[in-house]
């Protein structure tokens, strides 16, 4: 099938973009490479060497005989590029990856919420108003979040997207079925959380056939793609900005820096490796809704874990020391989670569990470039509140 990948240049987009280039779909990637200038701003790399896009798109062609193209767009911006590119490139399915997607960057500042949502709400609008414009059947299939949900499900198991309810009424009780409440922590989270609502009015109203992947902490960093050669290496971030937890702490005991857990390390989170993140991707775009169903919404998590217990395995593993630093966060502190994944499972997904992984990732990417990380970017610097910011510990 024809499918552009929105955000084919980031930290998912890369390689879920080679993956079905690899099964044999026409990938274009849409990208306005603005991963690559936030690098910039914050002045951090990514731990891996990524090459640009004309050497990535070179090596790939030259590995695979494939050829993926590349679109440079501002989606959120150019909304008549958008139209023009989706009218012109008829695609079958759309990959939307081109959100900001880093909950502490979301934080940092007035102008670093206000970018977030300008530009996470208007891409994903834009994108659902110019399949309705361009009169084309196109699935889209949307990398959302778990936040969505918020993380404390008092013992409950969080299902996919929807909520069986009863309401009891004057005449009966009655039953029905709503999206389930939304809880975000960060303003990167709640972005996502009012993509949702955009998916579940196009498909309503539309009959847009729309994906949401309520998606987990990735860990990882490479595929089977990404591996054939070095100059297709995914990016690796670590700072405290846009690292993620685990990843974080593979760099962190390669470098030997204390591990950084948060408050009591009670958070409990979803997390999925990056090459059962492509397969996915893959699973969603086989398996449709039908137009006028509504949105459909997978859990696209394999595990959950406790950030102390990562830590804990992290440091039995290396050695590394566990220190624990006061929250930046305004989160609870602890939290229980238990998920349903059972759809992906259903459709044949078989994960990628931790106990098989975690070496081979220290020892094939953290360890392997830890002498190009610079440690004065590992602190987690963005603070939740004013308060905090004044030195106040945030409370929740
Ligand atoms: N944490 C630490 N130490 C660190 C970094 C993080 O204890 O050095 C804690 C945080 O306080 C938090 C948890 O680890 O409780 C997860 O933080 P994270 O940065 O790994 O993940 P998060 O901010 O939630 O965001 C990431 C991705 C985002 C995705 C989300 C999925 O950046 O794009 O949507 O994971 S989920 O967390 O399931 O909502």
């Amino acid at each position: 099938m024809k499918v552009l990948v929105l955000g084919g240049d980031g930290f998912c987009g890369w390689p879920a973009s080679l993956h079905l280039s690899a099964r044999g779909d026409d990938v274009v990637i849409v990208d306005n490479f603005s991963r690559r200038r936030i690098d910039e701003e914050l002045g951090v790399q990514s731990l891996t060497p990524i090459r640009s896009m004309v050497e990535r798109r070179a090596a790939w062609r030259e590995i695979s005989g494939r050829d993926v193209r590349v679109v440079e767009l501002d989606i959120a911006q150019d909304y008549p590029g958008l139209l023009q590119l989706i009218t012109d490139e008829r695609p079958d399915a759309i990959v939307h990856y081109a959100e900001q997607r880093a909950a502490p960057y979301s934080m940092k500042s007035g102008k670093h919420k206000r970018y977030t949502i300008d530009n996470n709400v208007n891409a994903t609008h834009n994108v659902l108003c110019a399949i309705v414009e361009s009169g084309r059947d196109v699935h889209l299939v949307h990398l959302g979040t778990m936040g969505v949900y918020g993380y404390g499900t008092a013992g409950m198991s969080i299902p996919e997207g929807y909520l069986n309810i009863q309401v009891p009424t004057p005449e009966a009780v009655v039953e029905t079925e709503i999206l389930y409440p939304s809880n975000p922590g960060s303003i990167y989270h709640m972005t996502k959380v009012l993509d949702q609502t955009m998916f579940a009015y196009y498909a309503k109203n539309d009959e847009l056939r729309i994906t949401d992947l309520h998606q987990g902490i990735i860990w990882g960093t490479n595929t089977e793609q990404t591996k054939l050669d070095e100059r297709l290496v995914n990016r690796f971030d670590y700072d405290g900005d846009y690292g993620t937890v685990l990843n974080r702490f593979l760099m962190q005991a390669a470098v030997g820096y204390p591990l950084t857990v948060h408050g009591t390390g009670g958070q409990t989170r979803a997390f999925i490796h990056i090459q059962d993140m492509v397969r996915c991707i893959a699973l969603a775009l086989d398996n449709p809704p039908s137009r006028g169903d509504r949105v459909k919404i997978f859990n696209q998590m394999t595990e959950t874990h406790r950030v102390r217990d990562l830590a804990a395995i992290v440091s039995r593993l290396t050695g590394a020391r566990i220190e624990t630093v006061p929250d930046p966060r305004k989160e609870a502190l602890e939290n229980e989670l238990i998920v349903h994944n059972d759809k992906f499972l259903a459709l044949g997904l078989h994960p990628i569990t931790l106990d098989e992984g975690l070496l081979r990732e220290i020892n094939e990417t953290a360890a392997k470039y830890a002498d190009r990380a610079d440690l004065t970017h590992i602190p987690a610097t963005s603070l939740w509140t004013r308060e905090q910011q004044a030195g106040i510990p945030a409370s929740v």
